[in-house]
């Protein structure tokens, strides 16, 4: 199988690893794109891993994607909860979404609970930390494998 898989990440998880390890453990992001890259690569696939503390910047990647990618794994972080920006982005993309959090956003705050992007998504994965990021990456081989089939 061959195609692009934006892999896009939201405000603040270029943190990750240097602070609140209790939460997000002490893989930094460059450990979550080498572990996606090489996941990606497993499926044929190519991982175009990105992060962006600008709402808009991500959008503006949602969209260009209509053209130069097969799928988005999205891990949109705060902006989860309150962008109806990059829902909107998400669903008129066209592609297949799956929805990562590294944490379980439903054993935390009330306002975790509730995610726009989920309304976009396939699936969603959480709780499972960088390895969400593998199992998302399966999942998207998967849906892709089945689209070409059908
Ligand atoms: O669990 C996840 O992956 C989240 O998307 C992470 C977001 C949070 O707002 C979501 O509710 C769940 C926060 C990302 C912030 O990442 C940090 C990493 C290290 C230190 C501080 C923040």
């Amino acid at each position: 199988m061959s195609g692009v898989i934006l892999v896009l990440n939201g405000p603040n998880l270029n943190l990750l690893g240097q602070r609140e390890p209790d939460i997000y453990g002490r893989t930094s992001l460059d450990d979550i794109r080498a572990l996606s890259a090489a996941r990606a690569k497993l499926h044929g696939l190519e991982a175009d891993f990105r992060q962006s503390n600008e709402e808009g910047e991500l959008v503006s990647w949602i969209q260009a994607a209509r053209g130069s990618a097969q799928g988005i794994v999205i891990n949109a972080a705060a902006y989860t909860h309150t962008s109806v920006a990059i829902l909107d982005a998400l669903l008129a993309c066209g592609l297949p979404v799956i929805e990562v959090h590294l944490s379980n956003i439903y054993k935390r705050e009330e306002f975790r609970h509730h995610s726009f992007v989920s309304r976009a998504a396939a699936g969603v994965i959480c709780g499972f930390g960088a390895q969400g990021y593998e199992l998302a990456l399966d999942a998207m081989a998967h849906i892709l494998k089945q689209a070409k089939s059908s």
